[in-house]
């Protein structure tokens, strides 16, 4: 086999293995969005996710196909009020896992194209600044599902 061929071989072959390994590498757990009222214009999302490649990601973008855009918002108190602020990006540190969890981040899904009940799956389709990209469903909860509410858990259907 001739030596360029073979480079091209290995070459292809490392490219393989690194998109396998990349898609790894950004890792989301616990997605969920919380239910509004029918007339509700934004609901939010709120997920983990950990960052388990050798380097710092940034999450750059958010989009659905469920609604007509997704922004990152973060949450703050000013002077006794709570704000919301769009942010460019979040930093995932190497190794760390970031809590995107009321009163802190979150997504803000705009304008749903239907109604969204409890139990739907929302697609979250997550843009990182190194290309990456991660979709993830998340379950459509209410207060009866958010955690320490367990108690009432059964009751649903
Ligand atoms: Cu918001």
């Amino acid at each position: 086999m001739p030596v360029r061929q073979q480079i091209a071989i290995i070459a292809t072959t490392l490219l393989l293995s690194f998109n396998s390994y990349a898609a790894t590498e950004v890792v989301v757990e616990n997605a969920w969005v919380r239910t509004a009222p029918p007339s509700a214009r934004v609901l939010a999302a709120y997920m983990d996710i950990t960052n388990h490649s050798g380097q710092p990601r940034y999450l750059i973008s958010a989009s659905s196909p469920q609604f007509k855009s997704v922004e990152l918002h973060q949450t703050s108190m000013n002077d006794g009020m709570m704000h919301m602020t769009p942010v460019d990006a979040v930093t995932l540190e190497k190794g760390k896992t970031i809590h995107i969890e009321p009163g802190g981040y979150h997504f803000m899904l705009m304008g749903p194209k239907q109604r969204i009940h409890r139990g739907d799956k929302i697609t979250l389709k997550l843009g990182f600044k190194n290309g990456e990209a991660v979709t993830v469903e998340a379950d459509v909860k209410d207060s009866r599902d958010e955690p320490g509410q367990t108690a009432s858990h059964q009751h649903h259907h």
